[in-house]
């Protein structure tokens, strides 16, 4: 019998999460729609340079998720569900100091790691983990009484768990097992019509909306599902058009004639879902609840270090020029600051360092640095697709999409949390994503015997 492969499972879950997702929240099919025209138009005008960043095939199946878990076991045990279908966790991102409003989670991503793996499917799901022992969020008894509510549910069926086990050690699944696991996995994520304890979750939603959709119902739920969009300033124009409200800014990097770099997300809050909910006197009644959302991304090149550094540097400065002039539009401002402090051409930020590339050769290379051979088209960079996310956009999309801020304590000292915690957590090392892309401009510079350096 034939062994489904990792990959094949991954893009299996992808496609079935986006029916199951589009039929719960309808929006996102229009918001796929109006991505899809919005690809073709910018494909029938700027040609190959469209695919410059990954091809047409790849970014109009390209989805990321979004899912919220309650405790380190569950984390654990959803960790092994991806690696299953071949993802896995990159990059650590502390939520709860990047929003004014109460985000009281941590989060990584599971995705691909192999260029190869990411080009046949690129899926990601962005895994976020409550903090309970938080203070500046939970006292101690509410916090005991969350965990004890969190530690009597089961996200994960045991037979899940153990075809996600099989799945790993035989690198993949015989067909039937994996058409089973995939029904158990998506089911897992599928909204479910179990009543919600109302007073419970009011409790915790007086705190946080985020903990209340984490710790007040008894399952967990795919969150969003995000399409990839060539030119996300035109895409949010268009639903805009449709009548369709998106939130005001468009997150990441401003709108700028230079190369598109790291990550740009919008989004739009999604209808209230009906739900049923079990009042104190165990009575059921209708009512609905509004946590979810459509949001849609536009991927640029990954940056260095360097390239990282003064890109936080620009949006400091973008800062200080809206505190100075509040009246301007952050769009105009940043745009200025872009201008003078950030290169306009692909090979700018090669030249500075600032951005990672893969290097091919036509025929035999001259003397001279990276650059030099570049400049002189002996060798050509391809840009390094950005495949994380950026806290503070993060942040920026779930403070963006609640109906209030909550309360968090601010003189409450926060509990650390960091990359090796999550590390330890998993049992699998968690990847530095910059780590990942350096090795990979390393792999095609010593492939063509180049020096490390560029
Ligand atoms: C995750 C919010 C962050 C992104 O793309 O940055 C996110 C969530 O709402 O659970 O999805
Ligand atoms: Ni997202």
């Amino acid at each position: 019998m034939s062994t489904v492969a990792p990959v094949e499972l991954r893009a299996a879950f992808a496609r079935q999460m986006a029916e199951i997702y589009g039929r719960e929240v309808p929006a996102y099919l229009t918001l796929v729609a109006v991505a899809e025209q919005v690809n073709a138009d910018v494909l029938a005008r700027d040609g190959a340079d469209a695919e410059r960043l990954g091809s047409i095939s790849r970014v109009t199946a390209e989805r990321h998720g979004a899912i919220r878990v309650g405790t380190a076991k569950e984390l654990r045990q959803v960790s092994r569900i991806f690696a299953a279908m071949g993802m896995f966790p990159v990059g650590f991102y502390d939520l709860r100091e990047a929003a004014k409003a109460a985000v009281p989670v941590v989060s990584t991503a599971f995705r691909p790691i192999e260029a190869d793996e990411l080009a046949a499917n690129p899926f990601r799901m962005f895994t976020s983990l409550l903090v309970t022992d938080d203070r500046r969020f939970f006292s101690p008894e509410l916090q005991e009484r969350l965990d004890a509510f969190l530690a009597a549910r089961t996200l994960f069926a045991p037979e899940l768990l153990s075809l996600a086990e099989q799945a790993i050690s035989e690198g993949g699944l015989p067909s039937e097992a994996a058409w089973r696991f995939l029904s158990l996995a998506t089911a897992a994520f599928t909204l479910s019509d179990e009543p919600v304890d109302a007073d419970w979750y009011a409790e915790l939603e007086a705190i946080s909306a985020v903990a209340a959709d984490i710790g007040g119902v008894t399952s967990t739920h795919i969150n969003h599902l995000t399409p990839r969009v060539l030119d996300i300033d035109e895409l949010y124009r268009r639903m805009t058009a449709r009548g369709i409200t998106m939130i005001d800014t468009i997150q990441g990097p401003p709108r700028w004639d230079g190369p598109d770099v790291l990550l740009r997300q919008t989004s739009f809050r999604a209808l209230a879902e009906p739900r049923r909910f079990r009042a104190a006197d165990g009575s059921l009644f209708e009512g609905s609840l509004r946590v979810r959302f459509g949001e849609v991304e536009a991927r640029g090149i990954a940056l260095t270090p360097a390239g990282r550094d003064r890109y936080d540097a620009l949006l400091a400065s973008v800062d200080r020029g809206m505190a100075a002039s509040p009246e301007r539009h952050r769009q105009d401002v940043a745009a200025e600051v872009w201008q003078s402090g950030w290169p306009s051409t692909e090979l700018g930020l090669l030249r500075e360092g600032l951005a990672f590339f893969r290097f091919n050769a036509h025929g035999n290379l001259g003397s001279g640095s990276v650059v030099d051979l570049v400049a002189r088209g002996e060798l050509s960079a391809t840009p390094i697709v950005y495949e994380d996310f950026l806290p503070r956009s993060a942040a920026g999309i779930f403070a963006s999409n609640l109906t209030s801020d909550g309360s968090k304590d601010v003189t409450a000292a926060g509990v650390r949390r960091d990359i090796a915690w999550l590390s330890e957590v998993l049992g699998v090392e968690v990847r530095d994503p910059m780590q990942l892309y350096a090795a990979e401009q390393q792999r095609s510079l010593s492939e063509l015997r180049l020096p490390a350096s560029v």
